[in-house]
């Protein structure tokens, strides 16, 4: 029956991959203030302790673990040592990502590789990862953090965009062959969003000007702004809660109306 308690996260387990900081860490907070008992892993030991200070600093006791997401090996050891010491893992939100942004004739293959191993190999070999002990459990939710780029192409961004289309493949598929044992797989496809990742997107110019690439985003969003974490927090709520239950390979984009907009017209 729905009532509010359809919004809680309350006695669930939530992993949040690559969460020290941005998107992840505003997504692992809102899980908390749902009720959620939070875990985290980031591939540096001092991010790790950098996160964990950065939690306790706003109330927070989450666990968090050493792990590089594109080893297999890796991911199984973390794994295991989650359900071990914490419990099976609930909701699972694939966020640690990377770009690289290079014009693709100057872009080496390793470099290509990298970006999709990152961006969907490691989204593939986590939800591996956590799937058998969601289905144990009879329930589960999976949310893969897309991008405009799962949509839209631009010029220097070819490794990510083919990463992030795959990604919203392999969402509607883990939705396609897990959801019988009551797993919802979404993604959440965030607009253009103030973190370290876009930060050379935003850098003031030497002349004092806005980056073009700023005022660019700025008159292709309705909303006339730029993204924070916290626009992300409501929405990864929802697709992690009971609320969800019957929004299955769905993504939905955060993007103050990018998609929707063909562009603010040159004066
Ligand atoms: P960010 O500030 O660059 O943070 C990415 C996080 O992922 C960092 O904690 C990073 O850790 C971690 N990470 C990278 N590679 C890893 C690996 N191999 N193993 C474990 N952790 C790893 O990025 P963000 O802006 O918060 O973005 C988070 C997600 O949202 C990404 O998937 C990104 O593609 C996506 N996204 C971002 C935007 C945006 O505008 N910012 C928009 C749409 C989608 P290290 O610092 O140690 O590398
Ligand atoms: C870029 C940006 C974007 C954002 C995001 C948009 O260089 O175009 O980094 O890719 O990170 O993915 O949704």
């Amino acid at each position: 029956m729905f009532s509010s308690d359809s919004f809680s996260l309350k006695g669930k387990i939530a992993l949040v991959t690559g969460a020290s900081y941005g998107i992840g860490f505003a997504i692992a907070t809102a899980f908390e203030k749902a009720g959620a008992t939070i875990v985290f892993n980031d591939i540096k030991p001092e991010l790790v302790e950098k996160g964990l200070a950065a939690y306790a600093e706003a109330g927070i006791k989450a666990h968090g673990y050493v792990c590089d997401v594109t080893s297999e090996e890796q991911v199984n050891q973390m794994i295991a040592k989650i359900e071990k010491e914490v419990g099976v893992i609930d909701i699972l939100v694939n966020n640690a990502g990377i770009i690289k942004r290079i014009p693709m004739v100057d872009m080496t293959a390793a470099e290509f590789r990298q970006v999709i191993d990152v961006d969907l190999n490691a989204p593939f070999i986590v939800s591996k990862a956590v799937i058998p002990g969601m289905i144990r459990k009879g329930q589960g939710k999976i949310i893969n953090i897309c991008s405009m780029m799962s949509e839209l192409g631009r010029e220097t961004v070819s490794a990510y965009a083919a990463a992030k289309g795959g990604l919203k493949m392999l969402t509607r598929n883990i939705a396609s062959e897990y959801g019988e044992y009551n797993i919802q797989c979404n993604g959440i496809g965030p607009g253009y969003i103030a973190t370290p990742q876009t930060a050379p997107l935003r850098e003031i110019q030497p002349d004092g000007t806005r980056h073009p690439f700023d005022q660019f985003i700025i008159a292709k969003t309705p909303a006339a702004r730029w993204g924070t974490p916290e626009d992300l927090m409501g929405p990864a709520v929802f697709l992690a809660s009971p609320a969800s239950d019957f929004v299955n390979g769905h993504v939905l984009y955060v993007d103050g109306g990018i998609l929707a907009y063909i562009g603010k017209q040159p004066k």
